[in-house]
């Protein structure tokens, strides 16, 4: 079902939309850093590239020739602190009316690995002159920065910034913000930030260490952060890095079924599910294949990528959806799904569909099964979670228990419509994009009718009129705001695929609401519990590693009209924001 690895040696693709790429020089000869001055002495003027995609991984120029476009009009309305500082054509895939269309590679994936990948950023040497940040990037730099102040100050090396009370909190131990931020600065373009976390990557970094760790979380975030990084910079470091989390994450996978355990000891490789239970959770067990795969591409070493490979054939096999929708919980001893007969987009299940979407791409559109259970799920999803709001008739993605429907949302769906524009950019069927078009406006909404025009948590949509509600409800115990991205980075594929300047509007509307509700004068954002309290939207003081790893990352990209930053026909995103290279790109 699943091809094995793609040839190790990089090919050249001859397509009807690529032109040759073209990639960033390494960190380790700092290249890229070098053309940034290079930039500095010869700007151009800016211009907007909706054509041909080429690799490209390069910071953008953060000097400060700000753009003057129709943004910096918007841009005065809100004070921002950024001044401060040759196609082979193979058969069509259809699938109940949809139509993908032909792979564009020029080469099927070798069953061989042969030898070891180099990073994507020494592919190719030719530069285009890079695009200048604009204002609103600009403000983006300015809040990581204030972000990575207080880390800076208070949690270097820990987990998760406390900037309330000026110290930090440890998950794992293994400096995870620091390490979810790091691809973040490199796009940011800074360099002294990121050669400070590289110091720190390179000295204090040390997975030896008796600590348990959640399987997902460390691969999406650690192992994710530093094959990201390998790749934009260069840098072996994180590649060696990556080996070491990589194999001591391994054990997870030694239980009766192949399903991994929940939970990892990387210093005694040993695994366990939690306590209370033999689960494992569905979207944490199909969440992890591209980055172990991935480190299978570069490595070599194909036990990574059948592991986890391993999981989804089985996955792939069980009985027990629903229209292509999966229950929350899997059991490991067994391989079955339990608690069955919930089925949502949210908590414990969202990132399994945008996975299945996500493999097929990173495989270059070979792996059929992952393409039909995405496909299926889509269906499943209009069939039983799909329903429209009142007053406003958002359409928006609620959940089905035991044959009731519930018109919830978790502020987690939301990258369900970026999810959904991939797909539609990659040759799925026209209507997943207007269905994005119509969810991403719902996603929207959950930030506007709020008091503070932050979302909550979780939302409730109203499915009957009634004189004086809002389409949406929010109960007491769902009104915190972690600093999450799933908005953001719905908002952002949606900008690119389709150039409509109102998404770049509301996320700028979202991060002028982030500043007003979430930042703390001394350094860092954190989370609230009362979206609905302007005067007090309770700082929970807590910064997620995952607003420097996503939600910043996204806001920067989302302003910026270089569709060469991350080019999304050369990258795919995993569920942490660390962009990984596709193996085929079409
Ligand atoms: C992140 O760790 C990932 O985006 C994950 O897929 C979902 N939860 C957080 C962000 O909300």
């Amino acid at each position: 079902m699943y091809s094995a690895l793609p040839p190790p040696q990089r090919r050249d693709f001859i397509s009807v939309t690529l032109s040759p790429g073209e990639a960033a020089g390494g960190y380790n000869n700092s290249k890229a850093w070098r053309r940034r001055s290079c930039w500095r002495k010869h700007p151009k003027p800016l211009h907007v590239r909706r054509g041909p995609p080429n690799l490209q991984i390069r910071p953008p120029r953060r000097e400060a020739r700000l753009q003057t476009q129709d943004d910096a009009g918007r841009a005065k309305e809100e004070p921002h602190p950024a001044d401060k500082e040759e196609k082979t054509e193979k058969s069509v895939i259809s699938w109940r009316g949809a139509v993908i269309e032909p792979d564009q590679s020029t080469e099927p994936p070798s069953s061989k690995i042969k030898e070891p990948e180099k990073p994507s950023s020494l592919e190719g040497e030719d530069q285009k002159e890079p695009v200048p940040i604009n204002e609103r990037q600009m403000a983006v730099i300015e809040a990581f920065r204030h972000a990575w102040k207080g880390y800076k100050e208070f949690a270097w090396g820990h987990d998760e910034l406390k900037p309330l009370s000026k110290s930090y909190s440890e998950w794992f131990g293994l400096g995870l913000t620091l390490i979810d931020a790091l691809d973040t600065m490199w796009i940011l373009g800074l360099k002294e930030e990121f050669e400070e976390a590289r110091k720190w990557v390179a000295t204090d970094l040390l997975f030896d260490k008796n600590v348990d760790v959640n399987l997902f979380e460390s691969t999406i975030r650690i192992l994710g952060g530093l094959l990201s990084t390998y790749h934009l910079s260069g840098d072996s470091l994180f590649l060696e890095k990556a080996k070491d989390i990589g194999n001591r994450l391994m054990p997870a996978f030694n239980t009766p079924s192949k399903i991994p355990y929940s939970d990892v000891n990387i210093g005694r490789g040993t695994a366990h599910p939690p306590r209370w239970t033999s689960d494992s959770t569905v979207a944490e067990v199909t969440s992890i294949q591209l980055e172990f795969r991935e480190l299978s591409r570069l490595t070599g070493d194909e036990k990574f990528k059948k592991a986890v490979d391993e999981v989804m054939k089985h996955v792939h096999a069980l009985s027990g959806k629903n229209d292509g929708l999966v229950p929350m919980f899997i059991n490991t001893n067994s391989g079955q799904f339990t608690h069955l007969g919930v089925y949502t987009l949210g908590a414990r299940a969202d990132s399994y569909y945008e996975y299945l979407l996500k493999q097929w791409i990173q495989g270059g559109k070979q792996e059929n099964e992952l393409l039909e259970d995405y496909m299926r799920a889509i269906e499943g999803v209009k069939k039983h979670l799909l329903q429209r709001s009142q007053p406003k008739k958002l359409t928006f993605v609620g959940e089905f228990a035991h044959g009731h429907f519930s018109a919830k949302m978790d502020h987690l769906v939301c990258f369900l419509p970026g999810t959904l524009a991939l797909g539609a950019h990659n040759g799925l069927t026209a209507d997943h994009m207007e269905l994005a078009k119509a969810l991403i406006e719902t996603c929207y909404q959950m930030y506007a009718q709020v008091e503070t025009g932050l979302s909550p948590e979780i939302v409730h949509f109203n499915l009957h009129a009634q004189k004086g509600h809002k389409d949406v409800e929010i109960k007491p115990a769902d009104r915190h705001n972690l600093l999450r991205p799933e908005t953001v980075e719905s908002l952002f594929y949606l900008y690119r695929f389709t150039g409509d300047k109102k998404y770049q509007d509301w996320g700028w509307e979202i991060l002028q609401n982030f500043n007003k509700y979430t930042r703390v004068p001394t350094g860092g954002y954190t989370s609230i519990n009362n979206v609905q309290n302007p005067s007090n939207p309770e700082p929970r003081d807590k910064m997620e590693s995952f607003f420097l790893g996503e939600t910043l990352k996204y806001m920067f990209l989302l302003f910026s009209d270089d569709v060469d930053l991350i080019n999304l026909d050369k990258y795919v995103f995993n569920t942490e924001a660390h962009p990984l290279p596709i193996w085929a790109p079409a």
